[in-house]
């Protein structure tokens, strides 16, 4: 398999303003120096990388970014996801592979985004242990306790919401007017969820969107649930493919240094199954790896979710059917 295009070009995003926990800006700064350039000029790609893109303070920033109804960090979010979006468009049009590397899941905003500007057309295979799908006014709903009525208050990290946002779901915030609701909901499919908030499920319900948990993973195979995820976003294998890759999607045995671990997760090769897998299709046009937290955990933990992050991004980029 020689996929076009031939060139990645990686997008280090060293960005936390998604979520509370420091240090996942540190994610891809560790990616890179543990070497995936030379990994992936290895397998034969030609390699861009410009250097992590630098965004603004986030600690001044929090100052002058008041919640906007519950969105914390609102206007930092949407600034630095705006100028992922260029980007990574950029590299699409010039024909190149965007590898982008964060940092929290709310720069899949971006990073889809601009993978949609370029192809229109592209779906999304979102792997991760959460379904990120929260809108604005998206609550634990059911009987509640108060307890459960505090924390329907509590702000909302914009890490849980990104897939929301590329949908248009829930009520408009200006701030995110740049975003366009682009995706569709049947041209998005989850793998790995276990960790589902109750009015998420009633968003995925109700919009019908095709979700493969840790049920399905157990039920009917690894292999099965890829190629059912596959039928229904891509049925004739001719659809541009958005893989993003959130890290916790994995066992925290796997990948222990991320900072919403769920027990019950894939293992290391279910996770590279899911990479190789869509690699086979020739029809990889953008890769995402997101949620690496460098700060969390002791030493080798770390490297081993650093590792594993580097094995599951050559897994996408073709390490099986590489003959050099
Ligand atoms: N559903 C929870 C929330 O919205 O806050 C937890 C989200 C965690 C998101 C992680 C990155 O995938
Ligand atoms: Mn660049
Ligand atoms: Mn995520
Ligand atoms: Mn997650």
């Amino acid at each position: 398999f020689i996929p076009e295009p031939k060139t990645a070009a990686i997008v280090g995003c060293p960005f936390s303003g998604g979520q509370p926990k420091a240090g996942v800006d540190r994610g891809p700064i560790h990616i890179v120096e543990a070497g995936i350039v030379q990994q992936l000029e290895g397998l034969g790609w030609k390699v861009k990388f410009d250097g992590h893109h630098e965004f603004e303070d986030i600690n001044s920033s929090l100052t002058s970014d008041p919640p906007i109804g519950l969105l914390k960090n609102p206007r930092l979010v949407s600034r630095v996801t705006e100028a992922v979006a260029k980007v990574v468009g950029g590299h699409a049009q010039n024909g190149e592979l965007p590898v982008t590397i964060g940092g929290d899941h709310s720069l899949a905003m971006g990073t889809i985004s601009g993978t949609l500007s370029k192809y229109p057309d592209a779906c999304v295979i979102w792997v991760d242990a959460h379904a990120d799908i929260n809108t604005v006014e998206s609550t634990d709903s059911g009987k509640t306790s108060l307890l459960t009525r505090a924390i329907r208050l509590a702000y909302r990290n914009i890490h849980g919401m990104p897939v929301s946002f590329l949908m248009g779901l829930g009520s408009k915030v200006p701030e995110f007017s740049w975003v366009k609701p682009a995706l569709k909901t049947d041209s998005i499919v989850y793998i790995g969820l276990r960790d589902v908030d109750a009015g998420e499920k009633k968003i995925l319900r109700e919009n019908n969107i095709k979700a493969f948990s840790m049920h399905e993973v157990d039920k009917y195979g690894i292999g099965k649930v890829v190629d059912m995820a596959l039928d229904h976003v891509n049925p004739n294998r001719d659809r541009p493919i958005h893989l993003s890759f959130d890290v916790d999607a994995l066992d925290p045995s796997v990948a222990p240094s991320t900072g919403t671990p769920v027990r019950g997760g894939l293992t290391f090769r279910e996770g590279h199954y899911i990479c190789e897998a869509v690699y086979e299709t020739q029809c990889l046009v953008a890769l995402d790896l997101m949620e690496v937290n460098p700060s969390l955990a002791d030493q080798p933990s770390v490297e081993q979710t650093v590792a594993v992050g580097c094995s599951l991004l050559r897994a996408a980029l073709g390490k099986l059917w590489s003959t050099l």
